[in-house]
């Protein structure tokens, strides 16, 4: 079986994958990245469309960037709607910050496209994907492609395959803790050939459930609505999606901007995170490592922050044979990783509605919310975690 030897084996080509062996190359420190899916898979896949201004910046000071500052829509507030009322949160008035619209796939574009400029391997449509020897410092990866079996010899493990991927799994049951909650309700998403409504996001509260108008372009609207968990989407025509967004969207601001839905699904809702986010010679980075509901637009933010920790404990290891960043891994990830799951619930609770919850609890959600935008303080709680915490290094 033919065997590579590398530094660094990379399982999966999400952007924590292609952004880790980005940031290893730009130090000449070798990695193989294998994937499971197609090329045209992942960089069609619709995902996250929101990116914090730290995640920005790491692309463009990278030399990833280009595209994203040519293209990408830069944000300096949110609206959040409710009882008919539009209130905004000016980002830049209360932490001088903005967020960018840029969609996960072309984050992962430009990473592919880099990673493919250099030369460096990168693998596609990979099967049967094994790892071992972490635990024993001779740690290795075995996967078919292109019908032969073949195997990586490294250094370290980046596990960076998602929720669904194989590297959590390895880690003995007594060696790891998971932490999980689940949501009565799931996201119901579009995407319209609409001018977006607004020139800004808006988080919309209403008793018949949660909608988000977000975006993908100046002439392309990426919507949400709340749905039930099982909820089937051959019962939701177009003109219900849009008659039920308008609905929960009504008040004050322009009315709903709509248009052709060109894409529609259902996507659940779960709050996850494993501790340690490490085990041995593997480590775990993104959602391998945990989940957030969508509501924060953190999920991909927060891949993209254990990157940046991975990567200079990584690079300490190799330039100085520290090893003590890569033995506070999972700490340092963590202390972000549970600031960012309590935004995560905090504004999922806040503002959408639970079939458990009765009057009382929906007048409480009303007065939190009006506080909430009412208040400079109330705003500037929203407004320092969603563009992003600054990094805790250790
Ligand atoms: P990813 O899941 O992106 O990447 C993991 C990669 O590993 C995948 O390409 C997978 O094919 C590959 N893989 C899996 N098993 C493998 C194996 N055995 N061998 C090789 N490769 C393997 N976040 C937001 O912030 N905002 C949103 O609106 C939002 N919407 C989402 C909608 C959906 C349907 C989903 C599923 C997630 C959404 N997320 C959103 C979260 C999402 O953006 C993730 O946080 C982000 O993709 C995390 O990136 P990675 O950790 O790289 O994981
Ligand atoms: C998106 O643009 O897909 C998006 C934006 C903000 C969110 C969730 C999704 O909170």
């Amino acid at each position: 079986m033919p065997r590579i030897k590398t530094r660094v084996g990379i399982v999966g080509a999400g952007p924590a994958g292609l952004l880790l062996a980005h940031l290893l190359h730009l130090e000449g420190i070798d990695s193989v990245v294998i994937e499971s899916r197609s090329r045209q898979y992942i960089e069609t896949r619709l995902r996250a469309g929101l990116l914090e201004q730290g995640s920005a910046d790491v692309m463009i000071e990278t030399g990833v960037g280009e595209r994203l500052q040519r293209e990408c829509l830069r944000h300096g507030g949110v609206y959040i709607k409710f009882r008919g009322e539009l209130k905004h949160i000016d980002f830049q008035d209360l932490v001088g910050q903005s967020v960018m619209i840029y969609a996960q796939q072309e984050v992962v574009k430009d990473l592919v496209a880099a990673r493919l400029g250099y030369n460096e391997p990168l693998m596609f449509e990979v099967g049967n994907v094994a790892v071992d020897g972490h635990a024993t410092g001779t740690p290795s990866i075995s996967f078919t492609a292109d019908g032969k079996d073949q195997a990586i010899d490294c250094d370290f493990i980046a596990g960076c395959d998602g929720f669904h991927g194989i590297c959590r799994p390895s880690i003995p049951a007594g060696d790891i803790k998971m932490f999980d909650r689940e949501y009565p309700f799931a996201w119901l998403g579009i995407l319209a050939d609409a001018k977006p409504t607004e020139e800004e996001l808006v988080y919309a509260h209403h008793e018949r459930g949660f909608a988000l108008l977000t975006m993908r372009s100046p002439t392309v609207t990426r919507a949400y609505l709340q749905v039930a968990r099982d909820e089937d989407i051959n019962q939701w025509s177009d003109e219900r999606i849009w008659e039920e967004l308008a609905l929960r969207t009504a008040g004050e601001g322009n009315p709903l901007s709509v248009g052709k839905i060109t894409q529609k699904g259902i996507t659940d809702m779960r709050s996850f995170a494993c501790e340690p986010m490490q085990y041995g010679r593997l480590f775990l980075a993104g959602d391998a490592a945990h989940i957030v509901p969508p509501t924060g637009a953190k999920g991909m933010n927060l891949a993209i922050a254990d990157v940046r920790i991975l990567a200079r404990a990584l690079i300490a290891y190799y330039k100085s044979g520290r090893t003590d960043l890569l033995e506070a891994y999972s700490r340092t990830c963590l202390k972000r990783v549970w600031k960012v799951q309590r935004f995560s619930w905090w504004v999922t609770q806040l503002l959408h509605r639970n079939d458990q919850d009765n009057d009382f609890d929906l007048r409480r959600q009303i007065a939190d919310i009006d506080y909430l935008t009412g208040s400079r303080a109330g705003r500037m709680t929203w407004a320092e975690n969603y563009v992003g915490l600054p990094m805790e290094w250790d």
